[in-house]
């Protein structure tokens, strides 16, 4: 992070709520709600999602930092209730209720950690005896909350006709001719769980968003650190990414041409980013989403009560999300672009902040 768009969540899956605070919104820009929930609606959705996506409607409720629907310069404070909360109120209770000394009275304890999941690690880290205390935190749930959060990042970028998609590149095994909802409906009978690739794509960016200077100030480090973030992301590509491998130099960088005082190129392997900054091409991000860990047909680990072999514990969960981690790349990778942006033009109000980007350099050759 530049530290200029800068956020914490909070929140557990079955917990009351998940909340965010962006701190560092200039003042000024309109938020619309109706937006936000979109991005939340486009979240749930997807062949795979499992039976938590028909019990939430994930809707946002702004609770500071916005005025007659526009931004202050104050912190925003954003909050989802999880609806699910009602059937866990006992089991997530944040007061003392009875019997938590013993995890096997506890409901909805477990102590057989998922293999690929945060569970063993996280419960050897903070000395937990019931993994829940590991699994309610490390959920996929709480991206709900970083998509309302990337949703005010994409209004800011949308002041200035920077836009974003993404695209399912593949789900499962790219060599199989299977269709996508096949090979997921046959994952869900077997048990088991599919990743795959996906890739977003940002428009209309100025050149200069990031820097070559510092090894903490490049845009393509800041970025891969925050899809990186992303539960199950496993890689991260930008433009060409690992297929730079198998290329000769003349094939790989994207040649500067000019025509009417304007630079353009007729390539874009570097995914729109040079030596940390963007380039003012398409900004392109590829990453690949493991197989969610959660498996109607267990793998085999330990008991942690006991030390004895085992299977691992499973729950109600999805069998493939990658649609749905699309979305929240996306809004990560708007949060980071929000932070680059404002470092560059300015962090206190729209109007200077307006003034300073229609005065850039070379505005009139990109
Ligand atoms: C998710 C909510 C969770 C899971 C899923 C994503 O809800 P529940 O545990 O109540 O079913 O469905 O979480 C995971 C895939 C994971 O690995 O933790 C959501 O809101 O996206």
């Amino acid at each position: 992070m530049l530290n200029n768009f800068r956020f914490l969540t909070s929140g557990e899956s079955h917990g009351k709520c998940l909340n965010g605070i962006i701190d560092g919104i200039p003042a000024g820009f309109e938020i619309n709600l109706n937006l936000i929930n979109d991005e939340l609606k486009r979240r749930q959705g997807g062949w795979g999602r499992g039976g938590r996506m028909k019990i939430e409607t994930d809707t946002i409720e702004i609770k500071s930092g916005v005025r007659f629907g526009k931004t202050t310069g104050a912190p925003i404070c954003l909050e989802i209730m999880n609806k699910d909360f009602e059937n866990w109120k006992t089991i997530m209770s944040i007061e003392k209720i009875g019997a938590q000394d013993d995890i096997g009275e506890v409901e909805k304890s477990f102590t057989k950690p998922r293999p690929g999941h945060a569970d063993l690690a996280g419960a050897i880290k903070y000395d937990l005896k019931d993994l829940r205390d590991v699994l309610e935190r490390s959920s996929a749930r709480k991206t709900a909350i970083d998509v309302a959060i990337g949703a005010v990042a994409k209004q800011i970028l949308k002041e200035f006709d920077i836009t974003c998609y993404s695209q399912i590149i593949s789900i499962g095994c790219e060599n199989e001719d299977a269709k996508i909802k096949e090979k997921i409906e046959t994952a869900q009978n077997q048990g088991d769980t599919l990743g795959g690739n996906f890739q977003i794509v940002f428009e209309n960016l100025p050149v200069g968003l990031g820097s070559h200077v510092q090894w903490d100030r490049k845009l393509d480090g800041l970025i891969a650190q925050a899809v990186m973030n992303i539960p199950a992301v496993k890689a991260v590509e930008i433009g060409l990414g690992v297929g730079c491998a198998n290329v000769f130099g003349s094939k790989m960088h994207d040649e500067i041409f000019v025509e009417n005082n304007k630079y353009f190129r007729k390539t874009n392997n570097a995914g729109g980013l040079e030596g940390g900054m963007t380039n003012g091409e398409n900004l392109v991000v590829k990453a690949t989403m493991k197989p969610i860990p959660t498996l109607k047909k267990p793998l085999a680990t330990i008991d942690f009560k006991n030390n004895s072999q085992s299977e691992a514990h499973f729950e109600r969960s999805d069998v493939c999300a990658v649609s749905a981690c699309a979305v929240v790349t996306e809004a990560m990778v708007a949060s980071v672009l929000v932070d680059a942006f404002l470092d560059k033009f300015g962090k206190d109000n729209i109007t200077e902040i307006k003034n300073c980007y229609s005065n850039r350099n070379y505005s009139n050759r990109i």
